[in-house]
């Protein structure tokens, strides 16, 4: 059985419908017949500097937002990043072969870094690919997969594995690929659909939040912004608020969007909006359910990702005293 890794940062109360359908899906779908390991990347999250009591509830509700999708830790593992400091100590390793301009070209960094100025920006922001790229190394990861947005990140981290190997032996660790599902790989912002829907938008009426209130998220859809014809068609570059309305219907309901279009023909954008609300709150009323049970019983949570986290820490480990071996770490005994 091949190896899957992939995580998200604890950045927001809540995850987001892009962050959902560009990979907790995904994640759902590959634990059945892959050996699955999932991670909440907390130590991600510092590198926007949260204050501490929101970062460690954040987190908490990251591990039952998965847990709500049907992430099962009977069949994958489920943990905290920071439980396993393995990452960080493979991301030292790993920075030392990783040139400053090749990290420098980052695009993530550049657009973050853009908006929040020299003094805003951490060095923690600057090396976050290397980070990431220690999570999926560690686990001898075979795919990875995210939305759109990670495709520059995971190039990085299959260089840094051929690197490694090519430098110290063609085994040292595995090189993964990423998994990204063309329809769903990036969903954009409602109110401006030529960007990604993001955590960090500046404003909130183009974002679908999982935890929203209903009454809100069905108002959100109403006012997304279209365009001035009347014909409800897939066409990315024409119609691009058009087409994302598409994309997310047909994501969650399971009709696809060819389909759509023909049950669509002759009708206005109004009566797309108003069922496609209506498939969103249908969705997000249970989730939200099991997400508040999961967060009422934070000691069984704790536990869960505490399990996670022992049985994430046997296959890191291994990695680990590999690559500090290779790199010519005298061994500790
Ligand atoms: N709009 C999106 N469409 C499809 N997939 C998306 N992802 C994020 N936005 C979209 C995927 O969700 C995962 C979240 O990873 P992350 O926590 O590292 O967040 P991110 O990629 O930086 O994106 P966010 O959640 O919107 O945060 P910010 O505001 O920081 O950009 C990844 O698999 C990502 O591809």
């Amino acid at each position: 059985r091949s190896r899957i890794f992939s995580g998200m940062q604890p950045t927001s109360d809540s995850l987001h419908l892009g962050n959902y359908l560009g990979a907790l899906t995904q994640w759902v779908a590959l634990q059945d017949d892959h050996d699955a390991i999932y991670c909440v990347v907390d130590l991600h999250a510092l590198t926007v500097g949260p204050d501490p009591a929101v970062l460690r509830e954040r987190t908490r509700r990251t591990a039952a937002q998965y847990l709500a999708a049907g992430v099962d830790p009977a069949r994958s593992i489920l943990f905290v990043q920071s439980h396993v400091p393995e990452h960080a100590e493979l991301a030292w390793l790993l920075s030392c072969q990783t040139g400053y301009g090749e990290a420098s070209r980052m695009t993530q960094f550049k657009d973050k870094a853009a908006k929040q100025g020299t003094d805003g920006t951490t060095v923690g922001l600057f090396t976050y690919p290397v980070l990431m790229a220690a999570d999926i190394l560690l686990y001898g990861t075979d795919l990875v997969p995210v939305g759109e947005d990670q495709r520059q990140h995971l190039e990085l981290t299959r260089d840094l594995a051929q690197r490694l190997n090519s430098r110290f032996g063609k085994d040292t660790v595995v090189v993964p690929e990423a998994h990204i599902v063309k329809a769903t790989a990036k969903i954009y912002d409602l109110q401006e659909p030529t960007a990604k829907m993001s955590k960090s938008a500046e404003s909130p009426n183009g974002l679908i939040e999982l935890l929203d209130d209903p009454k809100v998220v069905a108002k959100r859809i109403r006012s997304a912004v279209t365009d001035t014809e009347r014909e409800i068609r897939f066409d990315t570059a024409a119609k691009p608020g058009i087409s994302n309305l598409l994309t997310i219907y047909s994501a969650l309901s399971g009709t696809d969007v060819a389909t759509l279009e023909r049950q669509y023909e002759g009708k206005g954008y109004g009566d797309l909006k108003k069922d496609l609300a209506e498939v969103v709150v249908d969705f997000l009323t249970p989730f939200q359910a099991r997400v508040n049970g999961y967060l009422a019983d934070p000691s069984s949570l704790d536990a869960v990702l505490a399990d996670g986290a022992d049985r994430a820490r046997e296959l890191a480990s291994p990695t680990l005293d590999r690559v500090y071996d290779r790199l010519g770490l005298l061994p500790r005994r």
